[in-house]
């Protein structure tokens, strides 16, 4: 029996439906309750191995119980959805390769949202989260019987692996349901804490922010230190490796592709207007036109048939960071004598950690908490 704030089974049917035809993998509800992989959380972020992450330390009430997100908020329906697959680039972390998820997604949802309203009346109070709120994403699919949360930290599902991202319908409607927890499955597997390149991991299912690839090619807008130049040859964007190693991907795998990016050097020695060309509408802007350059720059250094020049003409570039990526890889080269001949450089504040604040907006994107003009306030119907 059905309490009329409850959400319905008949509801929920369509909602399955319009997930479908909208894209997404799989949706399931669960109540919005205090979060028990709180603790866990907040343990970690007093370490400190969220910095320089700095907007998770912010807003920890919220994390600890998300139906403060909204005074009315008593359930979620979380979404899966597929990664984009509108071109392929070996350097670029698979989420990225297509439109910027934050937008496509949210857009969706709101589509969803208000045809759900039409059918079925006005809901007190909604909130759409992609990235975008102080919400444990991962715990709350967790919860909603999605998947488990693997030892490379993310979420795994038995029939999707882990190639998807997470987005989050809360509405003030009820789900009464117990939760179904899917049990754990890496088993005695450690694939991915061996695999990853910077040795990230501090325990299982837990990183360093700081030592993550992911972190310093996507949230770093500074410099990118030198000890993580050498792991740039694989990945310019972002980081799929212990995602890679996992054999719960296997399937769903799909490695090769035809390149759609040009070489490195070539792609770097193109008109600024066309470089950007390539990127525009991407979520890989996020660190920036600059730091998406530095980024590139550094992963074509780990091909020995770059030319110098390449790294030389980037010492004018206006940018003072993609300046001292470019001298940071000619010391490294031992070109100084590239140097000498120009005065342009000299001390530079690019400082590593710049910028890496305040993007939680998605909020880190969670953007939009980290990039605040994503943080658009959501359309609440009037009660
Ligand atoms: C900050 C952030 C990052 C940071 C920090 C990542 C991290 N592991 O914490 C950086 C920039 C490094 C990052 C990288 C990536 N991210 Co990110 N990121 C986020 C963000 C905004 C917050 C995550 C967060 O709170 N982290 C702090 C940690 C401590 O919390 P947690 O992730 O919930 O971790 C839980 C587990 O560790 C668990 N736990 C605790 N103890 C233990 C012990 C064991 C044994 C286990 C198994 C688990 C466990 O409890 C913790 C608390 O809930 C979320 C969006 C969101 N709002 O949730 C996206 C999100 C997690 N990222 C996502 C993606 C896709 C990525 C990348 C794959 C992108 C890429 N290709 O480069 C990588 C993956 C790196 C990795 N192995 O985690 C997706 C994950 C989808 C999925 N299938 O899980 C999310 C959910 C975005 C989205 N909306 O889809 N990300
Ligand atoms: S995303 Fe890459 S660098 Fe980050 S933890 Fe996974 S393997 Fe390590
Ligand atoms: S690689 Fe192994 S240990 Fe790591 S997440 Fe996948 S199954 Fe779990």
């Amino acid at each position: 029996m059905t309490n009329r704030s409850d959400l319905a089974p008949a509801q929920l049917d369509w909602i399955e439906k319009a997930s479908r035809q909208s894209g997404f993998l799989e949706v399931k509800p669960v109540a919005l309750d205090a979060e028990p992989r709180f603790p866990a959380f907040k343990n970690w972020v007093d370490a400190g191995h969220h910095a320089p992450l700095g907007y998770l330390a912010r807003n920890l009430e919220l994390r600890e119980d998300p139906t403060r997100l909204g005074t009315r908020l008593r359930s979620a329906l979380v979404f899966l959805a597929p990664y984009p697959k509108a071109w392929f680039s070996s350097w670029v972390a698979r989420y990225a390769r297509g439109p910027d998820y934050h937008r496509a997604l949210r857009e969706k949802l709101h589509g969803i949202s208000t045809a759900f309203q039409d059918r079925f009346g006005l809901l007190e109070e909604y909130r759409i989260c992609v990235d975008t709120a102080p919400l444990l994403e991962r715990a709350l699919a967790e919860r909603a019987g999605l998947g488990w949360i693997g030892k490379n930290g993310c979420l795994i599902s038995r029939k999707h692996g882990s190639y998807f991202l997470i987005a989050s319908w809360l509405i003030s409607l009820e789900w009464r349901e117990d939760e179904s927890l899917s049990p754990f499955h890496c088993g005695t597997c450690t694939r991915c804490l061996e695999a990853c390149p910077t040795d990230a991991f501090i325990e299982p299912g837990l990183i360093k922010a700081s030592e993550c690839l992911s972190t310093q090619t996507i949230e770093n807008r500074g410099l990118i230190p030198e000890r993580f130049h050498g792991h740039l040859g694989k990945t310019a964007y972002g980081c799929d490796i212990c995602m890679e190693v996992c054999p719960w991907n296997r399937k769903i795998s799909e490695p090769h592709g035809t390149e759609h990016l040009p070489p490195l050097a070539d792609l770097l020695m193109l008109p600024e207007s066309t470089f950007r060309a390539f990127f525009r509408k991407t979520p890989m802007l996020r660190p920036g036109w600059a730091g998406l350059r530095r980024n590139f720059l550094i992963a074509a250094a780990s091909d020995p048939r770059a030319p110098a020049e390449l790294f030389h003409s980037h010492l004018q570039h206006p940018s003072a960071v993609v300046r001292a990526t470019a001298r940071q890889i000619l010391e490294r080269f031992s070109l100084r004598a590239c140097l000498k001949n120009t005065n342009s450089f000299t001390t530079e504040n690019t400082e590593n950690t710049e910028n890496t604040e305040g993007t939680e907006g998605t909020e880190g994107t969670e953007g939009t908490e980290s990039s605040p003009s994503h943080a658009k306030p959501e359309r609440r119907p009037p009660t």
